[in-house]
């Protein structure tokens, strides 16, 4: 059994969906806010950096990082089909864009919602927003066209690195814009949606 600290519609998002569509015992711990805004003071005992999501593996030890437990968790479940081997020549494209996704577009969505944490001046929020913004747009482009026709990641079969795109998909700054200017993007992200174990993780999200 796993248990997944969560937010409804943060990073916990494509953890849940990946969990889900493995058919894997999973319990979703929802992670409340302290009146100050940060999240419950206990859950530091889980996870040092106070975000979600940190996975309770069965053996009880704590997993963090969202990109890590999609390549642990999809390895783990080789009958539902969404991690090629490691020996396959498709590994390669499908490690580079889940980190990806982590690496530049997470982070740069973490610093237009919350700028006022990447910065110890408080004036600086607002010109932080404006080129995490930026940059999230030019990453998503970029994406677009290294991804081609798709309809997948890689190809014809859906991976976990589509799960975890579909939920960056859903965190840019202007989603219909982001559909409208990426027709391979938009029809990336109804494909996943429309699985119908994702497509329930997705509604429990609050996530369109
Ligand atoms: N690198 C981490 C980032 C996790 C992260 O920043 N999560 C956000 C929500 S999406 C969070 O919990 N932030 C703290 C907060 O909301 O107070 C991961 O990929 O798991």
């Amino acid at each position: 059994m796993f248990k997944l600290y969560a937010r409804k519609g943060a990073g916990s998002l494509a953890v849940e969906a990946l969990l889900a569509q493995c058919a894997a015992v999973y319990e979703i711990i929802y992670v409340s806010r302290e009146p100050g805004g940060s999240l419950a003071h206990s859950y530091q005992m889980i996870n040092p950096r106070s975000e979600v999501p940190a996975l309770l593996l069965p053996d009880n030890s704590i997993m963090t990082e969202s990109a890590a437990m999609m390549i642990y968790l999809a390895d783990l479940y080789p009958e539902a089909g969404l991690a090629p081997s490691a020996a396959s020549p498709q590994r390669p494209r499908y490690l580079r864009w889940i980190l990806y996704f982590a690496t530049a577009v997470y982070t740069a969505d973490l610093r237009m919602y919350y700028p006022a944490r990447h910065s110890t001046e408080p004036s600086h929020a607002d010109a932080i927003k404006a080129r995490a913004t930026a940059d999230m747009q030019r990453d998503f482009e970029i994406f677009a066209n290294e991804m081609g026709a798709g309809p997948y990641i890689l190809g014809e079969k859906m991976s976990a690195a589509d799960i975890y795109a579909a939920m960056l998909f859903s965190w840019a700054p202007d989603v219909p814009k982001l559909f409208a200017r990426h027709a391979n993007i938009k029809a990336l992200y109804d494909l996943v949606t429309a699985r119908p174990a994702i497509a329930k993780v997705w509604a429990r999200n609050d996530t369109l």
